[in-house]
């Protein structure tokens, strides 16, 4: 209880049509963390949101790979990848938010996953940890201690930025009621859950905080 201060910042990660039911990397129930997202909206001062932005020739999208199709494993940027249905490709209206994404308190929009050569799942530094897109300097610019993060996908981007928030020092929060996972494998979403409860992560729900 209480446990949005003023040093909290909520951090909304890639609700964008292509992650949403009728997109092309679709989540199940993707749509359902909007109405949740709008009202957790209210009680914080400081909201900021990720964008994944990929040039069309990005390495991560099966399509740029011969022979190749979603879900296959590749090598880039040194690191294992998995491939992706082309998705969220900059400019496309996959790419764009949920129309009834209340964005007009957002303080600011990251983008990630610019370079076509690594793939960038957080929305503080690509999968190699080489490009910073600035989100951790801007946040502790502006005095946040405490992260609040959601949206999509729960085992990808929201881990990842979780993660890597903890990692920078800032007091982080899942909200569990306010993301879905992607569930390549069934448990994908709930491994994701425990990896970051043991990273120091606190676990809440809309409801507690
Ligand atoms: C994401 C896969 C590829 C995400 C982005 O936002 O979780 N997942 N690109
Ligand atoms: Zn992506």
């Amino acid at each position: 209880m209480n446990w949005i201060d003023e040093s909290s910042a909520l951090l909304i990660v890639d609700v964008q049509n292509d992650f949403l039911p009728g997109g092309s990397l679709a989540v199940h129930e993707g749509d359902q963390v909007v109405p949740v997202i709008n009202t957790l909206q209210g009680n914080f001062k400081t909201i900021i949101a990720t964008q994944d932005f990929h040039p069309a020739d990005h390495g991560s999208f099966a399509a740029n790979h011969p022979g190749k199709n979603p879900g296959d494993f590749i090598e880039l940027a040194g690191l294992k990848q998995i491939l992706w249905p082309v998705h969220c490709v900059q400019g496309s209206q996959g790419a764009d938010f949920h129309p009834n994404l209340n964005q007009s308190h957002w303080k600011k929009i990251f983008q990630k996953g610019k370079n076509p050569q690594v793939d960038s799942y957080s929305g503080f530094f690509d999968n190699a940890r080489r490009g910073d897109t600035g989100l951790g300097n801007y946040l502790k610019s502006i005095g946040v201690r405490r992260i609040f993060v959601c949206g999509l996908a729960l085992d990808y981007c929201v881990k990842f930025t979780a993660l890597d928030a903890k990692s920078l020092g800032f007091d982080t929060f899942l909200i569990t009621d306010a993301t879905r996972a992607v569930n390549l494998q069934p448990k994908d979403g709930e491994s994701a859950i425990e990896e970051m409860r043991e990273a120091g992560i606190r676990i809440v729900t809309s409801k507690n905080l």
